[in-house]
């Protein structure tokens, strides 16, 4: 067994007498209530996942396995000379809960470069697209495509003791996630470089064999491994982390609940919107003829997409209510890298003028910036100019948080989700007085 395979484990093996605790124990203890607001409101702040990967707190923002972001890049260990940590320890922590030692870290290394080679079909199949598709939905294919890799898939087909589900899903998310900068590279390849394509190099990390086969010199390898590390997870509600558990839970292979998780990754009110913040932004440059715009100007702008009924792409969240810190440390490297970049320096006014809008106009219940605000001038800057792209990379991050998750989803044996709907009809009925909330049958 590896040796992260055997932490795993030995922290599964401690972890499961306090769920099953929780489970037979405290199983009604009320936790929330919930409102119509609520049911017909997409559920917001509706506590009702359990995930213990991260977790967002409104205010202070994402903590992965207790630690703040900035604490997650000043511990994790770092490659030599490197600004950034390797993505591999951060995938540990995520399992684990524990930070790794260099050691350790090298170990999840290897174990991802010689997991990484594509099967032959997955070209054919990526291949296989019309022109113009988007990359996300060829990611999305890609990665259903290795479904039939799936050793979990075959597994609870032999047939395999529910205790043991984790073991064979800890083996497709390894495999997948080493996978999936071979796929992202070669459908960036393939739709902007004319298939012109750049072998992977077994001797770096994740961060580093990504650049390469993007044909980035440094620091794109921090820039990639930065990326990756602050979108792996956003705890459990938001429609990518959601979706991925949500489809797991029907005893979906990490390929299946990947894929799908990718989808919903690929919508403009989520993961879409770090490209949608790049066009936006271009679109302005151009109004402006290539002059730096003033702050009026730029407020003008700001006003005239929200009068047009559009939103703001970057600002607001559904949970945050301050500024993302995965912004902040975007914005620190902006600033430390390309301060006298034109289109950074259009980021850094609305950074500044956005908010007080969003204030005045007053429908927005987080006027701040999120994380995507911030990606796409990163990768604009270094020459990743392509911006349907940009979603992909998300996906990488995001699915490092996802795996992590389905794993323990299994080692915890979390059943089948399957929440209770109702109709207009019943809820105009409870809301009027004229039926209790108690007579409607919950089972
Ligand atoms: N610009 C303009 N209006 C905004 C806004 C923004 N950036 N953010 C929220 N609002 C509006 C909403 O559209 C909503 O208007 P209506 O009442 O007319 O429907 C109102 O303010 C209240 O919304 P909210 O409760 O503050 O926000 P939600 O939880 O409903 O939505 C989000 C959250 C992220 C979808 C929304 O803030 C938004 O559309 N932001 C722009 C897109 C974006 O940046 N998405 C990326 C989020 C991060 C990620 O998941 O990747």
């Amino acid at each position: 067994m590896a040796k992260l395979k055997e932490k795993l484990y030995e922290k599964i093996q401690e972890w499961r007498p306090r769920t099953a605790r929780l489970l037979n124990e405290y199983g009604n203890t009320v936790v929330d209530q919930i409102t119509i607001g609520q049911i017909i409101g997409g559920m917001r702040g509706m506590k009702s996942l359990v995930t213990d990967i991260s977790y967002l707190d409104p205010n202070e923002g994402i903590r992965y396995r207790g630690y703040t972001l900035p604490e997650v890049f000043e511990k994790l260990p770092k490659p030599k000379g490197a600004e950034m940590p390797y993505v591999e320890g951060l995938f540990y922590l995520l399992l684990t809960g524990d930070i790794p030692t260099e050691s350790e870290i090298s170990d999840v290394v290897d174990e991802f470069s010689k997991r990484r080679i594509l099967p032959r079909y997955v070209y054919e199949v990526i291949d296989s697209f019309p022109c113009c598709s988007h990359p996300m939905a060829m990611f999305s294919a890609a990665i259903t495509t290795m479904q039939r890799e799936s050793f979990f898939a075959k597994k609870y087909a032999a047939g395999i003791p529910k205790q043991d589900y984790w073991d064979p899903t800890y083996e497709d998310a390894l495999n997948l996630l080493a996978k999936l900068p071979e796929v992202a590279t070669y459908i960036y390849a393939k739709v902007y470089r004319d298939g012109k394509r750049i072998q992977s190099n077994p001797f770096l990390d994740y961060g580093a064999n990504f650049a390469h086969m993007m044909g980035k010199d440094k620091p794109y390898d921090d820039v990639s491994r930065m990326n990756f590390i602050i979108h792996a997870d956003h705890e459990s509600g938001n429609v990518s982390a959601h979706t991925g558990h949500l489809v797991a839970s029907s005893l979906a292979d990490v390929y299946l609940s990947i894929s799908a998780m990718i989808n919903g990754l690929a919508g403009p009110l989520h993961g879409l919107a770090n490209q949608e913040v790049l066009r936006w932004i271009l679109e302005f440059m151009d109004k402006m003829g290539g002059a730096e715009p003033t702050d009026d100007e730029v407020r003008q702008y700001v006003w005239d997409t929200l009068h047009q009924g559009f939103v703001v792409p970057g600002y607001g969240h559904a949970v945050l209510r301050k500024t993302d810190p995965r912004y902040m440390i975007q914005r620190e490297f902006s600033l430390k890298h390309l301060p006298e970049d034109s289109v950074f320096k259009i980021v850094d006014k609305l950074y500044r003028i956005v908010p007080p809008i969003l204030q005045e106009q007053g429908k927005a219940k987080n006027p701040w910036p999120n994380l995507d605000a911030q990606t796409g001038v990163l990768q604009w800057h270094y020459g990743v100019r392509e911006f349907d792209f940009y979603t992909v990379l998300f996906g990488i991050g995001r699915s490092i948080g996802i795996a992590a998750n389905i794993i323990w989803d299994r080692a915890l044996l979390y059943p089948l989700e399957r929440p209770k709907s109702l109709t207009t009809d019943i809820l105009e009925q409870i809301a009027f007085g004229k039926i209790r909330k108690e007579d409607i049958p919950s089972e």
